[in-house]
């Protein structure tokens, strides 16, 4: 397989750190919902931000492979505290349009690049954004439907222990 070139082993390496920052976000965001007594929601961000990890590796194998540098940046410090369980679901959106976003731009520059194999690895990527930002909107809608309804929201909750 071809080397990857300097500019997208740059910007590769910026999307590592990204990933690694969603997993970060996202362990804060279930210890926060430990302590607002949310456990199986809790579990769910804990599941997802092994997920994030993995997302993280899978760049990190591809640069690997490609004969790239990595280069390991700070991680940024995640906040500790995230509101109701409404705006901590409302902030996962956001956060993953924003990743969707960055993974656009980093498709962007592979197609500018000419780089085939990078343009290849990132279509997972395109799909997986598309599920993340689907399965964050649904959760938050049912939040909104509950409401202030505290026994709907134990049960959500239950719901989501089950990941
Ligand atoms: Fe890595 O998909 Fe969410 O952020």
């Amino acid at each position: 397989m071809s080397k990857i070139n300097s500019t997208l082993q740059a910007a590769v390496n910026q999307q590592i750190n990204k990933e690694i920052y969603s997993s970060y976000l996202y362990l804060a965001m279930s210890a926060y919902c430990e302590t607002i007594n949310f456990p199986g929601t809790a579990h769910w961000l804990r599941a997802q931000s092994q997920e994030e990890w993995e997302h993280a590796m899978r760049l990190f194998q591809h640069m690997i492979d490609r004969d790239g540098t990595i280069k390991l940046s700070a991680i940024q410090e995640p906040p500790s505290e995230f509101g109701t369980l409404k705006e901590v679901f409302q902030k996962v959106l956001e956060h993953e349009q924003t990743i969707t976003r960055n993974i656009h731009e980093l498709y962007e520059l592979a197609l500018k690049e000419n780089d085939y194999p990078l343009q290849i690895e990132l279509q997972w990527f395109i799909n997986e954004q598309v599920e993340e930002e689907k399965t964050a909107g649904e959760i938050l809608e049912q939040i909104k439907m509950i409401g202030d309804h505290k026994g709907s929201l134990i049960m959500l909750d239950r719901h989501l222990a089950s990941r």
